[in-house]
């Protein structure tokens, strides 16, 4: 076994494989309403089984990897190696069947992340008729636009979010004020909601700064008249926080982990019911 970290395509071709051999998983995290404390909503996050457990061999024969490869690591190989695509259409795909299969028992949105480079006309027809087969209403589905390194043609990314939100769907800037295109985002692209990078709130309890920056950010959104969600609420002190600087939202592990859809889904039929 190598120690070393995989090349990007490697890890494309593990992705390429899991996603064939129907190795990848789908988890839930909730997104709870500061006011009520109850769940509102939840974010779909891709698990991908460490390739040690693919049992793929590399061109020497040996298993590739001894280091975890992180989510967004996976994501940027897919990205970079023409693999994003497929990716988030099985994705949604699996996002709409259950929906459907859950909608009996409780109706609760889900948020996917995508990366603008996805966000093309021919995601949005993919995406109606995806849910069209399905009977799944936009209005359960969100986009997390998440941050492209590449400079991005904005108008036509705007006219894209402008036609999923005239189906329904909620669009949320992710990860909000810590990329580099941040402002132009927030100034070029008509969107719901945002949601402020976790790395202001985690150190904003014992930093003024970080408190300043954060405070500002909470400030700047809602003054555009955007929803505010804060993430990696990790304890009742970052809650308070937010909750007094006006955040609507709060995603955390203060109340939930992510976890397999499955169990969110009985989880949310009790929360329901009480
Ligand atoms: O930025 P994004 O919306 O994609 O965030 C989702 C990621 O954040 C997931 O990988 C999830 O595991 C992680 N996450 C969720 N809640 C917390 C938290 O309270 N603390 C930390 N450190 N990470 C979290
Ligand atoms: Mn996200």
């Amino acid at each position: 076994m190598t120690s070393s970290i995989p090349h990007e395509a490697e890890l494309a071709t593990y992705l390429a494989y899991a996603l064939t051999h129907n190795q990848l998983k789908l988890y839930a995290q909730h997104l709870v309403d500061v006011a009520s404390e109850k769940v509102v909503s939840a974010e779909v996050l891709l698990r991908v089984p460490q390739p040690q457990k693919l049992s793929l061999e590399n061109k020497t024969g040996s298993p590739i990897l001894s280091v975890p490869i992180l989510t967004e690591q996976w994501i940027e190989a897919a990205s970079h190696q023409g693999l994003i695509e497929p990716l988030t259409e099985w994705l949604i795909k699996q996002v709409a069947q259950f929906l459907k299969k859950s909608a009996p028992l409780v109706n609760i949105p889900l948020s996917i992340n995508a990366p603008p480079s996805i966000l093309t006309p021919n995601f949005v027809k993919f995406l109606e008729d995806i849910l069209a087969t399905y009977d799944v209403s936009p209005s359960l589905i969100m986009i997390e636009i998440t941050e492209n390194q590449k400079p991005l043609d904005l108008k036509a990314l705007n006219n894209v979010i402008n036609d999923l939100r005239a189906m329904g769907v909620k669009i949320i800037i992710d990860d909000f004020g810590s990329g580099y295109a941040t402002m132009t985002y927030l100034v070029d692209l008509s969107v719901d909601a945002v949601k402020i990078d976790r790395s202001f709130v985690q150190k904003a309890t014992d930093q003024s700064c970080a408190y300043s920056v954060l405070k500002s950010l909470i400030e700047l959104a809602k003054e555009v008249g955007l929803q505010v969600i804060c993430e990696g609420i990790e304890n009742r002190q970052q809650f308070d926080l937010v909750k007094k600087l006006g955040s609507d939202v709060v995603q955390g592990y203060l109340f939930s982990r992510p976890m397999p859809l499955e169990m969110a889904l009985n989880e949310w039929k009790q929360h329901q019911s009480s």
